[in-house]
């Protein structure tokens, strides 16, 4: 019979430990995170308090469900720096995501949050496959965003040589992946699919000529159809990872080569599953809403923090030896945040835009699509005042390229906008209806 395969893990004691055994770990380290949350944020004393629940005397996990929960609202409230359990002097790194008030989501570090990022980074470029030996070519962004530095911190733990180009300029991303030999690829999926069509149009055949081998996808939902066209095109095996800043940034879960759920690193981040409408707790098997709690964070630790991604949620034992949970992709949010191009886009931001532009009604549609193999297009359909409109297109389009700006500065993202005639916009006597997302996201 042929020799079984065994599973490359980075961190076996913990990746493959017993339930029970990590239960017990888990209470432990939700104790002394509930005590440190207890002892230096308000928000989260009041949190215990009014659930009275004492950190020292937790009898058990299911304890957690008494607990309310954390939202990004609340951190919004506590924005900056309201939810840090430590000096400033001792954080060593802050990244944030785009907010809907202008506002972003702040994530601090203090060494021992990076050493904990670096782990988990680690173990999922291992669950990927990922060696010393590989040449990474590091293409999500760097800055606030916490994909690219995540990555970066990722490979220096495992050996690996990294290239930080961040992402854009892709004809020239091709021209170094081929040049430094990258072995493996690390950007979303969608900007995965660009870097495929601009070798095309250059004229390099990306199958032949490059040796990627694994692609590390994530930061924004996609299909499985769209796995298999990355893969397709550019002949690597694609992994699916997952994770948000609230909790650490990406790392927050990763496939292993079975492809059947992303392994959450539970020793570092407890998962439960809420029913979004109700808020109870749902049994595994079933799909609802992530509810995380970090475990070792030290800087900025999260209790019950509402992700609002749909996910389901198993523990059974993986064929890879993993016993950690697996969650499946994630299959859509149970908010109005949109992510574009990676970026998180809330409607109540373009709104704002909108309504405060001189010479446009305050009816707007958000038209969002995904051509095949191209990266998301962002409309925004919007209606000229009887004025405006009187005089004439040339002044109608140096609105749309003023709103267009605009949006870009709020945003950071490009959209294209049109401003059409007055009344051109359906009028809703109920709820506007005001996303069209005519991407094909749903598997
Ligand atoms: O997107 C962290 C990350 C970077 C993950 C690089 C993976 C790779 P945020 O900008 O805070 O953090 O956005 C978090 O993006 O709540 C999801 O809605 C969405 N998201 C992240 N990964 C995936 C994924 C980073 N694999 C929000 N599939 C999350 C679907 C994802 N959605």
């Amino acid at each position: 019979m042929p020799k079984k395969k065994t599973a490359r893990i980075w961190n076996r004691e913990m990746e493959t430990m017993p339930r029970a055994r990590l239960q017990k770990l888990q209470l432990e380290r939700l104790k002394e995170t509930l005590e440190r949350a207890y002892t230096c944020v308000p928000f989260y004393r009041k949190m215990l308090d009014d659930a009275r629940l004492k950190p020292a005397t937790l009898k058990g996990l299911a304890d957690l469900d008494r607990l309310g929960f954390t939202s990004k609202q609340d951190l919004r409230d506590h924005y900056p720096f309201g939810m840090l359990t430590v000096p400033l002097e001792q954080v060593v790194r802050i990244h944030a995501s785009s907010g809907t008030t202008g506002k972003p989501t702040v994530g601090a570090y203090n060494k021992n949050d990076l050493a904990v990022w670096a782990e988990t980074m680690a173990r999922a470029y291992t669950a990927a496959g990922v060696t010393k030996k590989d040449i990474i070519h590091n293409a999500y962004g760097y800055g606030l965003f916490t994909g690219g530095l995540g990555f970066h911190l990722g490979a220096e733990k495992i050996g690996a040589t990294i290239v930080p180009i961040s992402g854009g300029l892709s004809k020239r991303q091709i021209t170094l992946m081929e040049d430094f030999g990258a072995t493996v690829l690390t950007c979303t999926p969608s900007y995965a699919l660009v870097l495929a069509e601009t070798a095309r149009e250059s004229g390099v055949d990306f199958r032949a000529r490059m040796k990627v081998r694994v692609g590390i996808f994530g930061a924004e939902p996609w299909t499985e159809e769209m796995r298999q066209e990355v893969q397709e095109r550019m002949n690597l095996e694609a992994f699916d990872v997952y994770g948000l800043t609230e909790i650490i940034g990406p790392g927050v879960s990763i496939e292993c080569p079975e492809h059947n759920g992303l392994h959450i690193p539970e020793d570092h981040f407890l998962a439960q599953l809420v029913d979004p409408d109700t808020d109870e707790p749902l049994p595994d098997g079933s799909t609802g809403e992530l509810i995380l709690t970090t475990l070792t964070k030290q800087a900025m630790p999260m209790l019950r923090y509402r992700t609002r991604d749909r996910v389901m949620l198993t523990r059974e034992k993986c064929a890879c030896g993993r016993t950690m949970a697996r969650m499946s992709k994630v299959q859509g949010r149970t908010d109005d945040m949109l992510v574009v191009r990676g970026v998180n886009v809330f409607p109540s931001q373009i709104e704002q835009v909108v309504l405060a532009s001189e010479g446009v009604a305050p009816h707007y549609l958000i038209v969002l699509d995904r051509p095949k193999n191209e990266l998301d297009i962002l409309e925004i359909w919007t209606e000229a005042t009887p004025e405006l409109w009187g005089l004439g297109q040339e002044t109608v389009q140096r609105v749309e390229t003023r709103i267009g700006r605009d949006l870009m500065e709020t945003l950071g993202l490009s959209a294209h906008v049109s401003v059409l005639r007055p009344n051109a916009i359906q009028r809703s006597e109920g709820k506007a209806k005001r996303v069209i997302d005519k991407r094909e996201l749903v598997n």
